[in-house]
């Protein structure tokens, strides 16, 4: 636990940290505590050694068909719903090649940072599977439906580099800078209204299938809930002082 954040880092090296049902347990089991901490206001996700994560295990995946269905609904999909519903920023740090489930892993989070010998690779289609764990949901949104088509249908590799310049991540930095651009990033969103960051994701995750109008009432509706914490009042008050808010991070 660092100064009001937490990291969680994909550990199987070796097999470029690929998920196993172990390694999902692992990781639901530190997403839930970092949700269920309230001195946590951030959360790092990263991976250990040379890759971030290449998607599932081929070797531990079983060959019914039913099973490969099994997996995304009991692990990958509650994967990704848990990290777009937790309410604190999320932020991913791409360390190496992000391949197949890996790469719609770091799309799920709130903010990817990627090293510039990162590749995010769609890789279902070269084993002949369709894109899973929010592929389909995020490419699109992310980039567009000529790139995404072309991404899931090649399962062709994208540098750091590109991903930056088509806005699938927030930025790539040089490789040796990742951890510290990432902990500097963290430090500070630790510091911010965290509750009020929480209502900021629900309502971007709302827009995604709400219309217009109904996006405004949400917006009015959780204004007044944000309007209402004490970090509102605190930010206010250091406008108005002319010095930095010192936000406590808690709800109402
Ligand atoms: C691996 C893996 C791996 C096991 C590298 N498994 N060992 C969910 C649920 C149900 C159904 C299916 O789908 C899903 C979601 C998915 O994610 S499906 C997509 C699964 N992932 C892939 O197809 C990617 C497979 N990996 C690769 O294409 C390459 O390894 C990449 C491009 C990621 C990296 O290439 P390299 O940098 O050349 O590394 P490498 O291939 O040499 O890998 C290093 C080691 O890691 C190697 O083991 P070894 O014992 O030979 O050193 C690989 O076998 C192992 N590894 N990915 N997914």
């Amino acid at each position: 636990m660092r100064e009001g954040w937490r990291k969680i880092t994909l550990n199987r090296p070796e097999k470029l940290n690929s998920f196993t049902v172990e390694l999902h347990r692992q990781l639901a089991a530190a997403l839930d505590e970092a949700a269920a901490d309230e001195t946590c206001r951030a959360v790092l996700l990263t991976g250990a050694g040379r890759g971030f994560c290449a998607g599932q295990d081929l070797e531990e995946i079983g060959s019914e068909p039913s099973a490969v269905g099994d997996l995304l609904r009991e692990h990958y999909n509650p994967l990704i719903r848990r990290i777009r519903a937790l309410p604190k920023p999320v932020v991913c740090a791409v360390n190496g090649v992000a391949a197949g489930a890996g790469a719609n892993l770091a799309f799920a989070c709130d903010i990817v940072l990627a090293a510039r010998r990162a590749k995010f690779i769609q890789a279902f289609a070269k084993i002949a599977l369709v894109p899973d764990s929010g592929g389909t949901w995020f490419l699109p949104r992310l980039v567009g439906e000529a790139r995404a088509r072309a991404l899931a249908l090649t399962g062709e590799a994208v540098s750091a580099e590109q991903a930056e310049s088509w806005g699938m991540i927030w930025r790539a930095v040089d490789d040796e800078e990742l951890a510290s651009e990432a902990e500097k990033l963290l430090a500070h969103l630790a510091t911010q209204p965290t509750a009020a960051l929480g209502l900021i994701k629900r309502a971007l995750l709302a827009s995604a299938s709400n219309t217009l109008d109904a996006q405004l009432d949400l917006e009015a509706e959780l204004q007044e809930a944000a309007a209402g914490m004490p970090d509102y009042a605190e930010g206010i008050a250091a406008f108005a002082e002319k010095r930095p808010a010192r936000f406590t991070g808690q709800g109402a």
